[in-house]
């Protein structure tokens, strides 16, 4: 696809042709709708060369990058400036990845991104529940008279997916009107950290799932680069915790990891925390 950007060297683990991939990564370099600090742009091109940094093995997952398959498919060229043919580049991305039979994972980028992928993968699969790691609840019906940014994501993917379909973990900052919002039942909002994250996926066991996590739900002292850092977030271990909770699901149709702003981290350790949380999504995603 020629809006796809070729690259030099693949994310560790990811040199599998595009043919014999069942998982396919993908870098969605976008932050044109920031409302703080840019930089998310720079997360995939930062996460490839860390990326060989990390084993390739994980110890919590006993489980190997080299027993798999996976494709780095590379960065999708965004249109800067114009977030409407940003979000089409992913959606159709997204698009050739699940006809082509397998499951897209996705790098961002700020969080907007998430809304092209999940439009693409609802036209596959019409029962789709989406579960959402996150400091902010992402629930705005706009922000600045904005109805498309990363503040309203979540609340863009509820209107194509509709009541009770989207789980929400580790929220802690908001409008009010979107917790109450919240609570009337649209979505589901678990404050705070991830607790109840395992019954919810024995909940969705057989449900064709998608993963959406901004990293900022990780205290900020653990991954200080990004655009909105929120105190009072989960710890590495409880993420890790989170993740073994997905094995339970036995449908991820897509993933997506976002907000890693590298630049607002020179210590290099939010970027070693990104990757390290894609190594797990990619063994976790080939595994089922
Ligand atoms: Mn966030």
């Amino acid at each position: 696809m020629s809006n796809v950007k070729k690259i030099k060297y693949h994310f560790s683990g990811c040199g599998a042709s595009f043919s014999d991939s069942d998982v396919v990564v993908f870098g969605a370099p976008f932050d044109g709708t920031v409302s703080f600090r840019p930089g998310t742009r720079f997360g995939p091109s930062a996460m490839r060369p860390d990326s060989y940094g990390l084993e390739t093995y994980s110890p919590y997952l006993d489980d190997d990058l080299s027993n798999y398959k996976t494709c780095d498919f590379g960065d999708i060229v965004m249109p800067y400036g114009d977030k409407d043919l940003a979000l089409l580049r992913i959606y159709e991305t997204t698009k050739k990845i699940l006809s082509a039979g397998k499951k897209p994972l996705m790098v961002g980028g700020e969080h907007l991104v998430t809304y092209g992928s999940v439009r693409a993968v609802f036209e596959s699969y019409e029962d789709l529940h989406i579960i959402h790691l996150d400091a902010h609840t992402d629930l705005r019906k706009t922000y600045y008279d904005v109805e498309l940014n990363h503040a309203t994501v979540i609340k863009k993917c509820y209107d194509i997916l509709g009541d009770g379909r989207i789980f929400q973990f580790g929220i802690r900052s908001g409008a009010k009107e979107e917790f109450h919002w919240a609570k009337k039942g649209h979505v589901t909002l678990h404050k705070y950290d991830l607790e109840g994250l395992d019954s919810v996926c024995k909940l969705l066991k057989d449900k064709p799932v998608y993963i959406t996590i901004d990293l900022d739900v990780l205290d900020p002292s653990i991954f200080p680069g990004t655009g909105t850092p929120e105190p009072g977030g989960i710890t590495f271990k409880e993420l890790i915790e989170g993740f073994s909770y997905f094995l339970e699901l036995e449908n991820i149709v897509g993933a997506d990891l976002v907000e890693l702003a590298p630049n607002l981290d020179p210590s290099g350790v939010s970027t070693a925390v990104a990757c390290k949380c894609l190594r797990e999504m990619i063994l976790i995603m080939n595994k089922k």
